[in-house]
């Protein structure tokens, strides 16, 4: 094989090995954890707040049961909190002490939803290179058939604004204002 020729294959699988190395797998646990004098546990993605790059690929890790992680699409709910142009996607409910990957290519903002447990807060944020889409807006209509109930408050918690996510790196449930985390009180 002639020197150039071999000096361009280098290149080639050099460039190929550094893409590779570049995309990162995160991990994203899905938690219940009971909370004293309180009847309803906590139900929450942890990180709730995570900044990825374009190619990286997110780890979803069942720690208890009865979880999904699935993208506020409007061919799934009425609220569209996903980027322009990203197809609808869920994992199953995924069992306990298993594992959904998926690996996000389009940059945005991407808001994210357990199905059984909307209601309850467990609702996330990921912001793939740089925030972007109507996840950038402000959770206003608390429908049945939208961001429901206590996930709108969660996804509206100041530390879960993507500049917040894009400074931080990640954000802790634990960094959410608690008031974030509790119903207010209905008359
Ligand atoms: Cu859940």
């Amino acid at each position: 094989m002639p020197a150039i020729t071999r000096l361009s294959l280098s290149l080639v699988l050099v460039a190929v090995m550094a893409v590779a190395v570049a995309q990162t797998t995160h991990v994203v646990d899905m938690h219940i954890t009971p909370v004293e004098g309180r009847q309803t546990p906590e139900f929450y993605f942890e990180p709730v707040g995570l900044l990825i790059q374009p190619g990286d690929t997110v780890n979803f890790v069942a720690l208890s049961p009865h979880h999904t992680a699935t993208a506020y699409h409007a061919q799934h709910v009425k609220s569209h909190r996903v980027p322009d142009g990203v197809e609808p996607f869920s994992s199953p409910i995924v069992p306990v002490g298993e594992v959904w990957s998926y690996t996000f290519t389009i940059p945005g903002t991407y808001d994210i939803w357990c199905g059984p447990h909307e209601h309850y807060g467990m609702a996330m944020r990921i912001v793939v290179g740089e925030p972007g889409g109507p996840a950038e807006e402000p959770v206003t209509d608390f429908s049945p058939v939208g961001v429901y109930a206590l996930s709108g408050f969660v996804l509206n918690d100041p530390a879960l604004a993507s500049s917040e996510i894009v400074a931080r790196g990640s954000v802790s449930w634990y960094d959410l204002d608690p008031a974030s985390k509790v119903m207010p009180e209905t008359p």
